[in-house]
């Protein structure tokens, strides 16, 4: 008999409400929820992945370890203990740190691994720590660890209610919005044109977000800093009036004004390529709008400024006066509030306490760069990685300069991944651990609900029974844990705290924190709701949210930095080698990363992966439409179709990550029939943010030639 389910989609920062409707073990459809209090309906086509991920053929259900013969299955019970004797005999030999950690980004769409995983890491006692954050929003946590206080103090963008929006290096038309969790995007970006509002939007490319925009610019990768930097410098020479600007006090305003002094307007409009002019437009658009946001993401992110970049945009919001205010930007109260529950537990985010051993790159709460995890596995000494555990990764794909980070895997004593795919990563596992899937666990979201914009709770039941034998992702962790235990006295409390955890689950865990949470819930209240409870809008934080009460303007931690980029200003010289393009990256609607490719549903057109080019870049090379070129850099050539747009600035090239299925040894087999090539082939790894040590994957340069 056919049931309908109310289900958060888990699939990306968006957290549409869907209705899933299945019999038996078969899902028959997926559609929005109407009656859901957050998305109202709206969900997307990836959602459709759902039921492909559930029914996929390739997805894995038992342990695999891996023989001369090739992979075998092995009984969960064998595979611990195998797992745990050589994480311990690699450990012996070389030291804990020895065994690094990667943790990807599914992790944050699974409540139950932020409980599970750093339980595991905690137990592992490796310092070798990495994850996919500094392939992405690591400036973002960095500036707010720095100028408030806690790393998930990350203002979020007041769509609903604003007048007025720069988009920078975002594209939310196609992501969906990210550090930015709003279902329906597109219509709410829409509704402040309706409302008489206005939106403009810096990026590379006329992109989707770009096309129901008011305005566009376009900018050349890497260089937002400088157009940032020139509207805050027009800002602080403005008379505003210090009330107006923050219902927070702020310290070191006067530090911060003096650091601009030295830097002058023209010469970062030169830079920038974007005019004063154009400045100050934008600056005094921002400031007269009755109210508005100054919001970038990934591409401002992940470039060679991304903390300047971050820094500068919440100096805007700051210094415009819409800080903390309805229509600007805003602090979320979730009813799972990760940041008081934090504080309470006494977790301090800390920056740089300890530097990589090769290329003495700074750690963020005790995670290095994952751009340097190659270095750590290939450069012999002490301390150097011999094995290494992935949970839901897989940075062969996600990773700049993935062949080589390829090549070093091989030479690992040990390395085991928690994944149900057999992909480009996992392949070189000796142990592959599959959990269970989406539909098969509960959802709750505790890091997004912190990112949304709206209170909103939303509690979903699995959608079928996890099969009989399977594990999920949290109870692999804490058979792992239970295990790694070396003494007999903590083998004796880990037996004991593994039965507790057995009962109370990560959902009794969920409760507790929803019970102490702002509004005292429990997921008893919330599961008697239709559609979820709705906690209203966006409201005014107190300030003893903020570190000693106050928000930092001019952090130490970037003192360096800025100043570093501001002798940069001084010695700027324009040196474009002429045959070169800058590269940059792109996503598409139908996919997700690098691991929803083999889903059939999601109808991607196969010529997904290409390569984006300006007419004039491209027939200067001879290209034409559908021509094969050859993209290569430093590290490493690609082979892609080209699609010829005049959607793109000349000199610059964009081309998608997450390809690069046609590698040997796989099982997706969907996916490798459309396999395109991976970005990070040709992305070099030691390109690295200056002050957080993040990727550098948008503004590098390649060569493109016809075959
Ligand atoms: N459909 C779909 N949705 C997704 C994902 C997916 O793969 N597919 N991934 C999810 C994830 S993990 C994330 S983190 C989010 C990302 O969410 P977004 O950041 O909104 O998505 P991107 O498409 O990466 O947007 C980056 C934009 O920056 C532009 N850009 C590149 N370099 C520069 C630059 O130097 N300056 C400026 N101003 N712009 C630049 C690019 O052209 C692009 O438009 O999306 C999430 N949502
Ligand atoms: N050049 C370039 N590189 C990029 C980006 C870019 O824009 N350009 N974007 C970056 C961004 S924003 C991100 S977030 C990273 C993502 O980097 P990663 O997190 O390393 O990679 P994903 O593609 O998300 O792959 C997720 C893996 O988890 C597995 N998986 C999925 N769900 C589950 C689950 O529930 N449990 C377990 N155990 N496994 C699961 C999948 O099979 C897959 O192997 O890539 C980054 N890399
Ligand atoms: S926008 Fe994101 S959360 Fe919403 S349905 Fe699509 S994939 Fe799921
Ligand atoms: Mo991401």
């Amino acid at each position: 008999m056919a049931r309908q389910m109310e289900r958060v989609c888990s699939l990306c920062e968006a957290m549409c409400g869907l209705i899933i409707e299945k019999s038996g073990d078969k899902v028959l459809s997926i559609k929005g929820n109407p009656a859901d209090v957050f998305s109202s309906g709206s969900y997307c086509p990836k959602s459709q992945g759902l039921k492909d991920l559930y029914e996929d053929p390739d997805r894995l259900k038992q342990p695999l370890k891996k023989t001369k013969a090739g992979f075998i299955t092995v009984p969960w019970e064998q595979a611990f203990e195998e797992i745990v004797e050589k994480i311990q005999k690699v450990q012996k030999n070389h030291g804990k740190s020895s065994v690094a950690s990667y943790v990807g980004n599914p992790n944050v769409h699974n409540y139950a691994n932020t409980f599970a995983v750093p339980l595991f890491l905690r137990s592992l006692g490796t310092k070798n720590r990495f994850s996919a954050t500094s392939v992405d929003q690591l400036p973002h946590m960095l500036v707010a660890q720095l100028m408030f206080g806690h790393q998930f103090l990350i203002p979020i963008a007041d769509v609903d209610r604003t007048d007025y929006m720069l988009i920078l290096g975002a594209n939310p038309v196609v992501s969906n919005g990210s550090l930015l969790s709003a279902a329906g995007l597109s219509s709410k970006l829409k509704h402040i044109k309706d409302r008489g509002g206005k939106i403009v939007v810096i990026d590379p490319r006329y992109t989707e977000t770009a096309s129901l925009a008011s305005q566009h610019f376009f900018i050349k990768p890497g260089m937002d800093a400088y157009f940032l930097a020139g509207i805050v410098k027009i800002l602080l020479g403005q008379n505003f009036s210090r009330g107006k600007c923050s219902p927070h006090s702020w310290s070191n305003l006067e530090e911060l004004q003096v650091s601009f002094n030295e830097i002058a307007l023209d010469q970062l409009a030169n830079i920038s390529g974007i005019s004063i002019e154009v400045m100050e437009q934008v600056s005094s658009e921002l400031l007269d709008a009755k109210t508005s946001i100054c919001y970038g993401r990934m591409g401002v992110s992940t470039q060679q400024h991304g903390t300047i970049c971050h820094w500068l945009i919440n100096l805007i919001n700051l210094l415009t006066g819409n800080f903390d205010q309805p229509g600007g930007v805003m602090f979320t109260h979730p009813a799972y509030d990760i940041v008081n529950l934090m504080n309470k537990a006494g977790v301090k985010g800390r920056f740089a306490k300890y530097k990589t051993r090769v290329r003495k790159l700074p750690d963020f709460d005790g995670e290095f760069p994952v751009s340097t995890l190659l270095d750590e596995i290939i450069t012999p000494g002490d301390g150097q990685i011999k094995g290494l555990i992935t949970v839901a990764g897989n940075p062969v794909l996600s990773v700049p300069n993935g062949t080589e980070l390829e090549k070093a895997m091989k030479q690992l004593d040990l390395y085991v991944a928690v994944d149900f795919y057999l992909n480009e990563t996992t392949k070189y596992a000796d142990y592959i651990l599959p959990p269970t899937s989406p539909l098969e666990r509960d959802h709750y979201d505790i890091v997004f609900n912190a990112l949304a914009i709206r209170n909103t709770v939303r509690y979903s039941q699995p959608v079928f029974a996890a099969p009989k034998g399977s594990l999920a992702d949290w109870q692999i962790l804490l058979e792992l844990w239970k295990r790694l235990a070396s003494t007999p006295a903590q083998r004796y409390q880990r037996s004991l705290i593994y039965k507790l955890a057995k009962i109370i689950k990560p959902k009794g865990l969920l409760d507790l924190g929803l019970r102490r949470g702002p509004y005292k819930l429990s997921l008893k209240k919330i599961g008697r709701q239709v559609g979820g409870v709705d906690l209203g809008p966006l409201r005014q934080s107190d300030s003893s949210r903020f570190r000693n009460s106050e928000i930092d303007l001019y952090p130490k931690d970037l003192h360096e930095g800025w100043k570093a980029f501001q002798r940069e200003v001084q010695k700027f010289r324009s040196a474009d080698p002429e045959d070169t393009l800058l590269i940059i990256g792109r996503r598409n609607l139908r996919s997700n990363n690098s691991w929803m490719h083999n889903c059939k549903g999601l109808k991607l057109k196969k010529d997904a992966c290409s390569i984006f080019m300006h007419p004039n870049n491209a027939s200067e090379r001879n290209l034409e439409d559908g021509s094969i070129a050859v993209v290569s850099s430093s590290v490493g050539a690609i082979q892609l179709p080209v699609k010829i747009t005049n959607k793109i600035m000349k000199g610059v090239v964009s081309i998608p990550h997450g390809w690069g299925h046609g590698r040997p040894g796989t099982k997706m087999s969907h996916a490798a029939k459309s396999p395109g090539e991976s970005l990070n082939d040709i992305l070099d790894h030691k390109n690295v943010e200056g002050i957080s040590g993040n990727a550098v994957l948008n503004g590098q340069r390649v060569k493109v030639r016809r075959t």
